[in-house]
């Protein structure tokens, strides 16, 4: 399949070297020249894999894409979307929740919700810190089932019910992202410190009841820090390299569907990483 992917951060690195894996031709969707250069010129590097994936990258491109991956920041979204007309489908990949909002009527697209875990090591090399999936919605587009068949390592999988898994995503990225960056640790330190376990515990529970999910979730984010455990969170790796962080479109959005009073451990936490990100 001819596949295009919007984005040259962790997740679009690994995406473009997974998908190449599986003998798709990809097209990497690119802003910076630098990047642009260095990945047609020496192509994409993954980890422990002696393969090199050399993709097709630039700011744009003419040819018809099957389907398209949108990999870049939830902050990101509405810009791209400004100049950027995709004539197939587009999985978006975004932490959080409110992005599908930013996505213009006429483009046919699907939200994804993806447990890999992926570390950008430079512009062209991407370490592939955690195996897991890509959840799409259960539908009838025969190129969604085509790409399905044939994601690989990607494992794409389709649930019947996107919006559950989607809060279970938001949930356990409200947790260990904000703490993670107010520790300055990896995502298993929440469990090693008692102090963290418990904030870590208590965020959970906040989460769960405003977006209705069951208590039993803790259960989940703990085995999630456990596989996850010597990997640096998103947001942690946002906040080390001076980027801006997802905090509004994790934790300010889960926020914004709490009943008044409802949300006050995550608008604390809001307000904790919002500092130390403006002391950075
Ligand atoms: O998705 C993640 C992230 O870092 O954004 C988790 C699940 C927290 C794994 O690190």
């Amino acid at each position: 399949m001819r596949i295009g992917i919007a984005g040259g951060g962790s997740l679009g690195l690994l995406c473009a070297t997974h998908l190449m894996a599986q003998k798709h031709e990809v097209f990497l969707q690119l802003r910076n020249k630098e990047q642009i250069n260095k990945v047609n010129s020496s192509g994409i590097r993954l980890e422990g894999d002696d393969n090199l994936y050399v993709p097709k990258a630039g700011r744009e491109t003419t040819e018809q894409m099957d389907i398209w991956f949108c990999t870049v920041k939830q902050h990101h979204v509405n810009e791209l979307f400004l100049k950027w007309k995709p004539h197939a489908p587009v999985l978006m990949l975004q932490n959080g929740i409110g992005h599908m909002h930013a996505v213009p009527d006429e483009v046919e697209a699907y939200p994804a919700v993806v447990t890999h875990g992926a570390l950008r090591l430079s512009i062209n090399e991407v370490r592939h810190t955690g195996l897991g999936n890509i959840a799409v919605p259960k539908s009838a587009n025969k190129v969604l089932q085509k790409l399905i068949s044939q994601s690989g390592r990607l494992q794409l999988v389709e649930d019947q019910d996107i919006q559950k898994r989607i809060y279970k995503k938001l949930v356990m990225n409200a947790v260990i992202n904000p703490l993670t960056v107010l520790y300055e640790k990896p995502n298993g330190w929440l469990l090693l410190s008692s102090e963290a376990k418990e904030e870590a515990r208590q965020l959970c529970l906040e989460a769960a009841s405003i977006v209705g999910l069951e208590e039993t979730i803790w259960e989940e984010v703990q085995e999630l820090i456990e596989r996850t455990a010597a990997n640096r969170s998103s947001m942690l790796a946002d906040f080390e390299a001076g980027r801006p962080l997802e905090i509004e479109a994790i934790n300010g959005a889960l926020i914004a569907l709490a009943a008044p009073g409802r949300a006050a451990r995550h608008q604390h936490i809001v307000h904790l990483v919002r500092k130390k990100e403006e002391e950075r």
